[in-house]
């Protein structure tokens, strides 16, 4: 990992990747005023990041980069990759911040991504087994609701979803399910926000949950409201693996905090937003993409042991667990 970085970090579980930002507007094949908040998964044996691009009347679609490493020689196709459905009244203000899974069962990979109207964002999910065709399957649940994945495989015989709806103004974590990925109920929340911590005005998932031996990995968002605006960082969970509605442990620090002048300056400044996330097991090492001050792309290198072993022994405190 020498060709990593950190600055100013007080916290070294994540490293950047020294080329960052890896994906810029400048470097886009055609007119985008950004790029950020990537899907991440493999495919055909490389990493395929599914970037959101926000083009220049301010409504997002998704394109395609793929790379052999994960971090160099990024090939971007030269048109969306997926584009709003005009006649589905849910996207006509755009897709964002799409999330992927690859569903075993399935055999195809499942992407939850907000789809954007009057109505409000709402989660919606579309297949794929190529990357060339999508089919969707619409709206999971009603608005205000965004930040959602699949977990990758049933547990204990259900799909289930995390996601983070707004209600009452409180921006909370939940977990449903699902027999059949279209009728969804046993609503939780699983990880709430923290009244007077880093994360207390709003949580969201990040990337897809990652399965490890000591629980699901979540890698979530965590926004605090200061005088200048809102401040994104990066937090850590484990779920259970069997009833993953169950906080294992939470991480007390966050992980990755806006730092860097790509993270600072930007259409939305002070915003570090993880989205994606690939599991090297060869290497030992997790790579989290994120989108950094809503402008470009940024890749974030952690090793996976470390990161468990240091968020396994947290402290399952009142306000760090889940007291709702
Ligand atoms: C959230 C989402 C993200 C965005 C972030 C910071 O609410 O809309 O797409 O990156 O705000 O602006």
């Amino acid at each position: 990992m020498s060709n990593l970085v950190n600055r100013k970090q007080p916290n070294d579980l994540f490293r950047r990747y020294f080329g960052n930002p890896i994906l810029t507007p400048s470097i886009w094949p055609y007119p985008a005023n950004a790029v950020f908040n990537p899907a991440a998964t493999e495919f055909q044996a490389e990493t395929l990041l599914l970037v959101r691009v926000e083009d220049l009347r301010g409504f997002s679609h998704f394109t395609m980069a793929l790379s052999k490493d994960g971090k160099t020689n990024w090939r971007v196709s030269s048109s969306p990759t997926v584009e709003p459905e005009v006649n589905l009244r849910e996207e006509r203000w755009g897709l964002e911040d799409p999330r992927i899974v690859w569903l075993e069962e399935k055999q195809k990979y499942a992407i939850t991504y907000v789809s954007f109207s009057r109505g409000g964002p709402l989660v919606s999910l579309m297949m794929t087994e190529d990357f060339q065709t999508f089919k969707r399957t619409g709206p999971l649940l009603p608005p205000e609701d965004k930040d959602a994945s699949l977990f990758p495989r049933r547990i204990k015989g259900r799909f289930a979803l995390i996601h983070r709806p707004i209600i009452r103004g409180e921006a909370h974590i939940w977990i449903s399910f699902s027999p059949d990925l279209r009728y969804w109920g046993d609503h939780r929340v699983v990880i709430p926000t923290r009244p007077g911590w880093w994360d207390c005005h709003r949580v969201g998932l990040g990337p897809q949950p990652v399965e490890t031996p000591e629980g699901w990995l979540i890698i979530y968002h965590g926004v605090r409201l200061a005088a200048s605006g809102s401040i994104y960082r990066v937090g850590l969970a484990l779920l259970d693996l069997d009833e993953p509605w169950k906080v294992v442990c939470r991480g007390e620090q966050w992980v990755l905090s806006p730092q860097e002048s790509y993270e600072q300056i930007g259409d939305v400044p002070g915003v570090v937003f993880p989205n994606g996330v690939i599991v090297d097991r060869n290497l030992n090492e997790l790579r989290l993409y994120y989108g950094a001050a809503d402008t470009v792309v940024g890749l974030a290198v952690a090793n996976l042991d470390e990161l468990i072993q240091r968020l396994k022994f947290c402290q399952k405190t009142k306000s760090s667990g889940n007291d709702r």
